[in-house]
């Protein structure tokens, strides 16, 4: 099997951004890359557009609220099958399944419930192309108005 160079975006959910230096060992020991990094608030259009997949969904209305109520650390992972490892690396979507598994994964350690879960994390190779892009536009323009600071903020 051919191991494959990925990338993926991974970032902080507001109430689980003061864990970042506990994130950042997590991701320096697994051996994935931080290529790029950003603080930035999303706004409710923001959240709208990179949750869309979700918008007829009974959560949507807490999820906007949840990932727009501070700002975000998002960074651009790069690593071997970065993808699927950051997803093992933040856990179950839902917290206290995480925490039953006796999982030390980001969720079981730091989520909250299975809205206030804390962290995101790409799950496809088309899904980290769009995300990335989201957060990281390739143009140089900055997409998010609310930004704090960030590759593309200047
Ligand atoms: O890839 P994940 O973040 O693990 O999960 P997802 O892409 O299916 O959903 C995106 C976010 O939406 C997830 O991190 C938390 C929220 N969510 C998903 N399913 C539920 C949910 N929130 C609630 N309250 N209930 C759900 O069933």
């Amino acid at each position: 099997l051919v191991s494959k160079l990925e990338k993926t975006l991974g970032y902080i959910k507001p109430d689980a951004v003061d864990k970042l230096g506990d994130v950042l060992e997590a991701i320096s020991e697994r051996g994935l890359l931080i290529a790029k990094m950003r603080l930035c608030k999303m706004t409710e259009n923001d959240a709208f557009l990179f949750y869309q997949e979700h918008s007829g969904k009974s959560f949507m209305r807490d999820l906007l609220n949840y990932v727009t109520q501070g700002p975000v650390v998002a960074f651009e992972l790069v690593g071997e099958n970065a993808i699927n490892r950051w997803r093992e690396l933040i856990g179950p979507t839902d917290p206290s399944k995480a925490r039953a598994e006796a999982s030390t994964s980001l969720r079981a350690r730091f989520g909250t419930d299975v809205t206030h879960n804390g962290f995101h994390g790409s799950d496809s190779p088309a899904s980290a192309s769009r995300e990335i892009e989201f957060f990281f536009p390739s143009s140089g323009r900055n997409t998010l108005p609310n930004c704090v600071c960030g590759s593309s903020t200047t």
